[in-house]
Protein backbone atom coordinates (compact mmCIF):
# COMPACT_ATOMS: atom_id res chain seq x y z
CA UNK A 1 0.00 0.00 0.00
CA UNK A 2 1.15 3.63 -0.38
CA UNK A 3 1.19 4.79 2.54
CA UNK A 4 -0.09 8.65 2.91
CA UNK A 5 3.86 9.43 4.42
CA UNK A 6 4.97 8.01 0.91
CA UNK A 7 2.65 10.10 -1.36
CA UNK A 8 3.27 12.71 1.06
CA UNK A 9 6.97 12.49 0.90
CA UNK A 10 6.96 12.40 -3.30
CA UNK A 11 4.23 14.94 -3.25
CA UNK A 12 6.51 17.27 -1.17
CA UNK A 13 9.20 17.53 -3.44
CA UNK A 14 7.14 18.55 -6.18
CA UNK A 15 4.83 21.00 -4.62
CA UNK A 16 7.22 23.71 -3.40
CA UNK A 17 8.18 24.61 -6.90
CA UNK A 18 5.88 27.48 -8.86
CA UNK A 19 4.19 28.28 -5.62
CA UNK A 20 3.48 32.02 -5.94
CA UNK A 21 2.46 34.73 -3.88
CA UNK A 22 0.96 34.71 -0.34
CA UNK A 23 -2.27 32.83 -1.32
CA UNK A 24 -0.65 29.45 -1.94
CA UNK A 25 -1.24 29.63 -5.81
CA UNK A 26 0.43 28.83 -8.15
CA UNK A 27 1.76 30.10 -11.69
CA UNK A 28 3.26 27.11 -13.84
CA UNK A 29 2.66 28.63 -17.30
CA UNK A 30 4.30 26.19 -19.70
CA UNK A 31 8.05 26.64 -21.01
CA UNK A 32 8.65 29.09 -18.67
CA UNK A 33 11.47 28.80 -15.56
CA UNK A 34 9.31 27.68 -13.21
CA UNK A 35 7.74 25.44 -15.77
CA UNK A 36 11.60 23.95 -16.59
CA UNK A 37 12.01 23.19 -12.96
CA UNK A 38 9.07 21.10 -12.89
CA UNK A 39 10.05 19.63 -15.92
CA UNK A 40 13.76 18.75 -14.51
CA UNK A 41 12.06 17.13 -11.35
CA UNK A 42 9.96 14.53 -13.44
CA UNK A 43 12.91 13.66 -15.13
CA UNK A 44 15.13 13.49 -11.98
CA UNK A 45 12.12 11.73 -10.53
CA UNK A 46 11.77 8.60 -13.77
CA UNK A 47 15.92 8.35 -14.10
CA UNK A 48 15.71 7.18 -9.72
CA UNK A 49 13.40 4.71 -11.76
CA UNK A 50 15.03 3.43 -14.42
CA UNK A 51 12.50 4.87 -16.62
CA UNK A 52 13.50 5.87 -19.92
CA UNK A 53 12.83 9.54 -20.37
CA UNK A 54 12.19 10.99 -23.89
CA UNK A 55 10.65 14.57 -25.04
CA UNK A 56 8.33 14.13 -27.80
CA UNK A 57 8.31 16.84 -31.29
CA UNK A 58 5.68 18.46 -29.27
CA UNK A 59 7.16 18.93 -26.30
CA UNK A 60 5.23 15.81 -23.96
CA UNK A 61 7.79 14.42 -21.91
CA UNK A 62 7.27 10.49 -21.50
CA UNK A 63 9.01 7.82 -18.80
CA UNK A 64 9.37 4.78 -20.10
CA UNK A 65 9.20 1.09 -18.32
CA UNK A 66 9.51 -1.20 -20.99
CA UNK A 67 10.18 -0.96 -24.86
CA UNK A 68 8.98 2.54 -25.79
CA UNK A 69 8.40 0.98 -29.76
CA UNK A 70 6.45 -1.61 -28.36
CA UNK A 71 2.73 -1.75 -29.14
CA UNK A 72 -0.28 -1.91 -26.63
CA UNK A 73 1.63 0.63 -24.48
CA UNK A 74 -0.40 1.26 -21.17
CA UNK A 75 0.04 5.47 -19.97
CA UNK A 76 -1.06 7.29 -17.46
CA UNK A 77 -0.12 10.86 -16.33
CA UNK A 78 -1.28 14.28 -16.72
CA UNK A 79 0.18 17.90 -16.64
CA UNK A 80 2.24 19.75 -14.89
CA UNK A 81 1.27 23.33 -15.41
CA UNK A 82 -1.73 25.51 -13.93
CA UNK A 83 -3.83 27.92 -14.13
CA UNK A 84 -1.94 31.90 -12.66
CA UNK A 85 -2.73 31.25 -8.83
CA UNK A 86 -4.14 27.77 -9.43
CA UNK A 87 -4.49 25.15 -6.87
CA UNK A 88 -1.61 22.22 -6.02
CA UNK A 89 -3.52 19.33 -7.18
CA UNK A 90 -4.57 20.53 -10.80
CA UNK A 91 -2.58 17.85 -13.15
CA UNK A 92 0.31 17.36 -10.70
CA UNK A 93 -1.48 15.00 -8.80
CA UNK A 94 -1.90 12.66 -11.97
CA UNK A 95 1.53 12.81 -12.61
CA UNK A 96 3.13 11.46 -8.84
CA UNK A 97 0.18 9.26 -8.90
CA UNK A 98 2.40 7.61 -12.08
CA UNK A 99 5.34 7.59 -11.06
CA UNK A 100 4.19 5.71 -7.42
CA UNK A 101 1.78 3.44 -9.09
CA UNK A 102 5.19 2.22 -10.84
CA UNK A 103 6.93 1.54 -7.90
CA UNK A 104 3.84 -0.17 -6.18
CA UNK A 105 3.47 -3.04 -9.57
CA UNK A 106 7.44 -3.12 -8.97
CA UNK A 107 6.57 -4.04 -5.26
CA UNK A 108 3.64 -6.02 -6.11
CA UNK A 109 6.05 -8.22 -8.60
CA UNK A 110 4.37 -7.19 -11.88
CA UNK A 111 6.22 -8.26 -14.63
CA UNK A 112 4.46 -5.81 -17.68
CA UNK A 113 4.22 -8.14 -20.93
CA UNK A 114 3.38 -4.15 -22.32
CA UNK A 115 5.30 -1.08 -21.67
CA UNK A 116 4.43 1.21 -19.24
CA UNK A 117 4.88 5.42 -19.81
CA UNK A 118 4.12 8.10 -17.34
CA UNK A 119 3.87 11.31 -19.69
CA UNK A 120 3.29 14.75 -18.40
CA UNK A 121 1.81 16.80 -21.69
CA UNK A 122 2.60 20.42 -21.96
CA UNK A 123 0.26 23.13 -21.71
CA UNK A 124 -2.92 21.17 -20.59
CA UNK A 125 -4.47 24.83 -19.16
CA UNK A 126 -3.60 26.88 -22.00
CA UNK A 127 -2.83 29.46 -19.77
CA UNK A 128 -0.19 30.68 -21.51
CA UNK A 129 -0.74 30.98 -25.17
CA UNK A 130 -4.64 29.99 -25.14
CA UNK A 131 -4.99 26.33 -25.93
CA UNK A 132 -5.89 24.28 -23.65
CA UNK A 133 -4.90 20.55 -23.94
CA UNK A 134 -2.40 21.95 -26.70
CA UNK A 135 0.60 19.22 -26.25
CA UNK A 136 -1.84 16.25 -26.72
CA UNK A 137 -4.40 18.26 -29.13
CA UNK A 138 -0.53 18.58 -31.69
CA UNK A 139 0.49 14.93 -30.62
CA UNK A 140 -3.41 14.03 -31.76
CA UNK A 141 -3.87 16.79 -35.09
CA UNK A 142 -6.90 18.28 -33.15
CA UNK A 143 -4.20 21.35 -33.25
CA UNK A 144 -2.44 22.27 -36.08
CA UNK A 145 1.24 22.89 -36.07
CA UNK A 146 0.83 26.26 -38.94
CA UNK A 147 -1.85 27.71 -36.10
CA UNK A 148 0.38 26.46 -32.97
CA UNK A 149 3.22 28.66 -34.57
CA UNK A 150 0.93 31.92 -34.86
CA UNK A 151 0.50 31.42 -31.07
CA UNK A 152 1.82 34.42 -28.93
CA UNK A 153 1.51 34.83 -25.07
CA UNK A 154 0.38 37.89 -23.40
CA UNK A 155 3.84 39.52 -23.61
CA UNK A 156 3.98 38.98 -27.44
CA UNK A 157 6.51 35.96 -26.46
CA UNK A 158 5.76 33.43 -29.61
CA UNK A 159 5.31 29.40 -28.84
CA UNK A 160 7.85 28.59 -31.28
CA UNK A 161 10.49 31.15 -29.29
CA UNK A 162 9.04 29.58 -26.06
CA UNK A 163 9.88 26.20 -27.17
CA UNK A 164 13.28 27.08 -29.03
CA UNK A 165 14.79 28.14 -25.39
CA UNK A 166 14.03 24.88 -23.89
CA UNK A 167 15.66 23.16 -26.95
CA UNK A 168 12.32 21.98 -28.67
CA UNK A 169 12.54 22.85 -32.94
CA UNK A 170 9.41 24.50 -33.44
CA UNK A 171 9.41 22.85 -36.79
CA UNK A 172 8.75 19.82 -35.62
CA UNK A 173 5.53 20.75 -34.12
CA UNK A 174 2.82 18.36 -35.46
CA UNK A 175 0.62 15.16 -35.19
CA UNK A 176 2.76 12.10 -33.71
CA UNK A 177 0.79 9.05 -35.30
CA UNK A 178 3.10 6.93 -34.74
CA UNK A 179 3.64 7.17 -31.73
CA UNK A 180 -0.21 7.45 -30.61
CA UNK A 181 -0.72 3.69 -32.44
CA UNK A 182 1.60 2.16 -29.99
CA UNK A 183 -0.68 3.62 -27.10
CA UNK A 184 -2.97 0.74 -26.15
CA UNK A 185 -4.93 1.97 -23.20
CA UNK A 186 -4.35 5.50 -21.01
CA UNK A 187 -5.68 6.31 -17.69
CA UNK A 188 -5.23 9.84 -16.06
CA UNK A 189 -5.88 10.28 -12.38
CA UNK A 190 -7.05 13.72 -11.41
CA UNK A 191 -8.80 15.76 -8.31
CA UNK A 192 -12.01 16.00 -8.49
CA UNK A 193 -12.77 19.38 -9.57
CA UNK A 194 -16.04 19.66 -7.35
CA UNK A 195 -17.66 18.00 -4.65
CA UNK A 196 -19.50 14.76 -5.51
CA UNK A 197 -17.08 12.18 -4.01
CA UNK A 198 -17.47 14.63 -0.84
CA UNK A 199 -21.47 14.26 -0.87
CA UNK A 200 -21.04 10.36 -1.98
CA UNK A 201 -17.90 9.91 0.90
CA UNK A 202 -16.19 8.15 -1.58
CA UNK A 203 -12.25 8.30 -2.03
CA UNK A 204 -12.16 7.70 -5.62
CA UNK A 205 -14.71 7.86 -8.84
CA UNK A 206 -14.18 7.17 -12.60
CA UNK A 207 -15.40 9.74 -15.03
CA UNK A 208 -18.38 8.95 -17.37
CA UNK A 209 -18.16 12.21 -19.83
CA UNK A 210 -16.63 15.40 -20.42
CA UNK A 211 -18.65 18.40 -21.02
CA UNK A 212 -18.83 20.02 -24.50
CA UNK A 213 -16.96 23.09 -23.54
CA UNK A 214 -15.42 26.47 -25.57
CA UNK A 215 -13.95 29.39 -25.36
CA UNK A 216 -15.06 32.61 -26.97
CA UNK A 217 -13.22 35.92 -27.28
CA UNK A 218 -15.40 39.11 -27.61
CA UNK A 219 -13.90 42.32 -28.55
CA UNK A 220 -15.99 45.43 -28.13
CA UNK A 221 -15.42 48.59 -30.08
CA UNK A 222 -16.75 51.93 -29.17
CA UNK A 223 -15.17 55.64 -28.94
CA UNK A 224 -12.69 56.36 -26.07
CA UNK A 225 -12.70 59.95 -24.97
CA UNK A 226 -12.03 62.16 -22.20
CA UNK A 227 -14.28 60.73 -18.94
CA UNK A 228 -14.83 64.21 -17.71
CA UNK A 229 -15.89 65.89 -20.26
CA UNK A 230 -17.83 63.71 -22.51
CA UNK A 231 -21.95 63.67 -21.50
CA UNK A 232 -23.55 60.40 -21.14
CA UNK A 233 -25.68 60.55 -23.71
CA UNK A 234 -22.63 61.46 -26.42
CA UNK A 235 -21.03 58.07 -25.36
CA UNK A 236 -20.34 54.86 -27.14
CA UNK A 237 -18.48 53.12 -24.30
CA UNK A 238 -17.59 49.68 -25.49
CA UNK A 239 -17.58 48.73 -21.05
CA UNK A 240 -20.89 49.26 -21.04
CA UNK A 241 -21.88 46.76 -23.55
CA UNK A 242 -18.83 44.39 -22.00
CA UNK A 243 -20.39 44.44 -18.35
CA UNK A 244 -23.82 44.02 -19.68
CA UNK A 245 -22.29 41.04 -22.01
CA UNK A 246 -21.44 39.30 -18.90
CA UNK A 247 -24.20 39.43 -17.32
CA UNK A 248 -26.20 38.45 -20.01
CA UNK A 249 -23.59 35.30 -19.93
CA UNK A 250 -24.56 34.63 -16.15
CA UNK A 251 -28.09 34.81 -16.65
CA UNK A 252 -27.85 32.51 -19.46
CA UNK A 253 -26.29 30.32 -18.03
CA UNK A 254 -28.81 30.01 -15.21
CA UNK A 255 -31.27 29.70 -17.78
CA UNK A 256 -29.66 26.67 -19.71
CA UNK A 257 -28.87 25.01 -16.52
CA UNK A 258 -25.01 25.44 -18.22
CA UNK A 259 -21.31 26.73 -17.00
CA UNK A 260 -20.19 30.06 -18.45
CA UNK A 261 -17.37 32.36 -17.03
CA UNK A 262 -16.16 35.80 -18.11
CA UNK A 263 -13.00 35.67 -16.08
CA UNK A 264 -10.71 37.64 -18.14
CA UNK A 265 -10.86 40.85 -19.52
CA UNK A 266 -8.98 43.65 -21.46
CA UNK A 267 -9.38 47.39 -21.95
CA UNK A 268 -8.04 49.96 -23.77
CA UNK A 269 -6.60 52.45 -23.12
CA UNK A 270 -7.09 51.19 -19.43
CA UNK A 271 -6.78 54.61 -18.12
CA UNK A 272 -9.01 55.55 -14.99
CA UNK A 273 -9.35 59.05 -16.64
CA UNK A 274 -10.36 58.05 -20.57
CA UNK A 275 -13.65 56.06 -21.58
CA UNK A 276 -12.33 52.84 -23.21
CA UNK A 277 -11.96 52.60 -27.18
CA UNK A 278 -11.74 48.77 -27.28
CA UNK A 279 -12.55 46.23 -24.49
CA UNK A 280 -12.09 42.23 -25.04
CA UNK A 281 -13.81 39.52 -22.98
CA UNK A 282 -13.03 35.42 -22.66
CA UNK A 283 -15.67 33.31 -21.82
CA UNK A 284 -15.48 29.73 -21.49
CA UNK A 285 -18.76 28.33 -22.01
CA UNK A 286 -19.60 24.75 -20.98
CA UNK A 287 -23.05 22.42 -20.84
CA UNK A 288 -24.11 18.20 -20.92
CA UNK A 289 -24.49 18.33 -24.35
CA UNK A 290 -23.11 20.14 -27.50
CA UNK A 291 -26.74 21.42 -28.40
CA UNK A 292 -27.15 23.31 -25.23
CA UNK A 293 -23.60 24.27 -25.19
CA UNK A 294 -24.58 26.02 -28.83
CA UNK A 295 -27.66 27.54 -27.71
CA UNK A 296 -25.68 29.01 -24.60
CA UNK A 297 -23.21 31.02 -26.77
CA UNK A 298 -25.54 31.95 -29.19
CA UNK A 299 -27.56 33.50 -26.77
CA UNK A 300 -25.09 35.63 -24.51
CA UNK A 301 -23.78 36.67 -28.69
CA UNK A 302 -27.54 37.97 -29.45
CA UNK A 303 -27.59 39.85 -25.92
CA UNK A 304 -24.07 41.26 -26.29
CA UNK A 305 -25.16 42.32 -30.42
CA UNK A 306 -28.48 43.80 -29.27
CA UNK A 307 -26.74 45.75 -26.51
CA UNK A 308 -23.47 47.12 -29.12
CA UNK A 309 -26.72 48.33 -30.73
CA UNK A 310 -27.82 50.23 -27.54
CA UNK A 311 -24.43 51.68 -26.83
CA UNK A 312 -23.53 52.30 -30.46
CA UNK A 313 -20.54 50.25 -30.19
CA UNK A 314 -19.50 47.08 -32.00
CA UNK A 315 -18.72 43.52 -30.90
CA UNK A 316 -17.65 40.58 -32.69
CA UNK A 317 -17.13 36.63 -31.22
CA UNK A 318 -14.13 34.64 -31.54
CA UNK A 319 -14.07 30.71 -30.85
CA UNK A 320 -10.73 29.89 -29.80
CA UNK A 321 -11.23 25.96 -29.20
CA UNK A 322 -13.90 24.48 -29.02
CA UNK A 323 -14.08 20.70 -27.71
CA UNK A 324 -16.84 18.13 -28.06
CA UNK A 325 -18.47 16.27 -25.74
CA UNK A 326 -16.35 12.93 -24.72
CA UNK A 327 -18.04 10.18 -23.21
CA UNK A 328 -15.70 7.21 -21.77
CA UNK A 329 -17.46 4.20 -22.80
CA UNK A 330 -14.07 2.22 -23.48
CA UNK A 331 -13.14 -0.96 -22.59
CA UNK A 332 -10.98 0.13 -19.97
CA UNK A 333 -13.34 2.96 -18.62
CA UNK A 334 -16.06 -0.38 -18.04
CA UNK A 335 -12.87 -2.28 -16.53
CA UNK A 336 -12.17 1.11 -14.13
CA UNK A 337 -15.94 1.21 -12.82
CA UNK A 338 -15.61 -2.64 -12.15
CA UNK A 339 -12.02 -2.58 -10.94
CA UNK A 340 -12.50 0.60 -8.18
CA UNK A 341 -16.45 -0.50 -7.46
CA UNK A 342 -16.41 3.34 -7.25
CA UNK A 343 -18.88 6.54 -8.50
CA UNK A 344 -18.82 6.95 -11.81
CA UNK A 345 -19.56 10.63 -12.66
CA UNK A 346 -19.31 13.52 -14.94
CA UNK A 347 -17.11 16.51 -14.99
CA UNK A 348 -17.33 19.95 -16.35
CA UNK A 349 -13.13 20.44 -16.60
CA UNK A 350 -11.66 19.34 -19.87
CA UNK A 351 -8.43 17.55 -19.94
CA UNK A 352 -6.15 15.08 -22.02
CA UNK A 353 -7.66 12.31 -21.62
CA UNK A 354 -10.52 13.90 -23.10
CA UNK A 355 -8.45 14.57 -26.80
CA UNK A 356 -6.72 10.89 -26.60
CA UNK A 357 -10.41 9.67 -25.86
CA UNK A 358 -10.64 10.22 -29.51
CA UNK A 359 -7.88 7.88 -30.76
CA UNK A 360 -7.09 5.68 -27.62
CA UNK A 361 -9.20 3.64 -25.39
CA UNK A 362 -8.94 5.63 -22.32
CA UNK A 363 -10.19 6.75 -18.51
CA UNK A 364 -10.22 8.89 -16.45
CA UNK A 365 -10.21 8.63 -12.24
CA UNK A 366 -10.84 11.33 -9.57
CA UNK A 367 -9.52 11.51 -5.98
CA UNK A 368 -12.04 13.14 -3.68
CA UNK A 369 -11.11 17.38 -3.24
CA UNK A 370 -13.26 18.03 0.03
CA UNK A 371 -13.52 21.90 -1.21
CA UNK A 372 -14.74 20.79 -4.38
CA UNK A 373 -12.38 23.99 -5.48
CA UNK A 374 -10.03 23.74 -8.48
CA UNK A 375 -8.22 26.48 -10.52
CA UNK A 376 -7.63 28.29 -7.02
CA UNK A 377 -5.33 27.71 -4.15
CA UNK A 378 -7.80 26.26 -2.31
CA UNK A 379 -7.80 23.15 -4.15
CA UNK A 380 -7.56 19.86 -2.06
CA UNK A 381 -6.91 16.25 -1.35
CA UNK A 382 -6.06 14.13 1.21
CA UNK A 383 -2.91 12.29 1.13
CA UNK A 384 -4.90 9.65 2.51
CA UNK A 385 -7.34 9.39 -0.39
CA UNK A 386 -4.34 10.83 -2.44
CA UNK A 387 -3.00 6.95 -1.81
CA UNK A 388 -5.79 5.01 -2.25
CA UNK A 389 -6.11 6.79 -5.39
CA UNK A 390 -2.59 5.65 -6.14
CA UNK A 391 -3.52 2.03 -5.05
CA UNK A 392 -6.86 2.06 -7.62
CA UNK A 393 -4.44 3.35 -10.67
CA UNK A 394 -1.61 0.50 -9.64
CA UNK A 395 -4.84 -1.55 -9.59
CA UNK A 396 -6.35 -0.61 -13.17
CA UNK A 397 -3.04 -0.41 -14.43
CA UNK A 398 -1.80 -4.23 -13.72
CA UNK A 399 -4.93 -4.93 -15.06
CA UNK A 400 -3.95 -3.30 -18.26
CA UNK A 401 -0.26 -4.26 -18.42
CA UNK A 402 -0.35 -8.11 -18.46
O1 LIG B 1 -10.19 24.27 -18.02
C1 LIG B 1 -10.32 23.08 -17.84
O2 LIG B 1 -11.39 22.56 -17.96
C2 LIG B 1 -9.15 22.23 -17.44
O3 LIG B 1 -8.99 22.32 -16.04
N1 LIG B 1 -7.96 22.58 -18.12
MN1 LIG C 1 -6.07 19.39 -15.22
MN1 LIG D 1 -7.26 22.69 -14.94
MN1 LIG E 1 -6.15 65.70 -19.83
Amino acid sequence: MTSPERFAALWGSLSPIGQAGDDGGYLRHSWTDTDLVCREWFVEEALDRDLEVEIDRNGNLWAWWGEPEQEGAVVTGSHLDSVPHGGAYDGPLGVVSGLLAVDRLRERGVRPIRPIAVVVFTEEEGARFGVPCLGSRLMTGAFDAAAALRLRDRDGVWLADAIGRAGLDPDRLGPDPERLARIGAFVELHVEQGRALDHLNAPVGVASAIWPHGRYRFDFTGEGNHAGTTRMSDRHDPMLTLAHTVVATDEAARTHGAHATVGRVEAAPNATNAIAARASAWLDARAADGETLQKLVDSIRERAEKRARMDGTHVTMTAESITGEVGFTGEVSKLAALELGAPVLPTGAGHDAGVLSGHVDTAMLFVRNPTGISHAPQESASAADCSIGVEKLTDLLARLCR
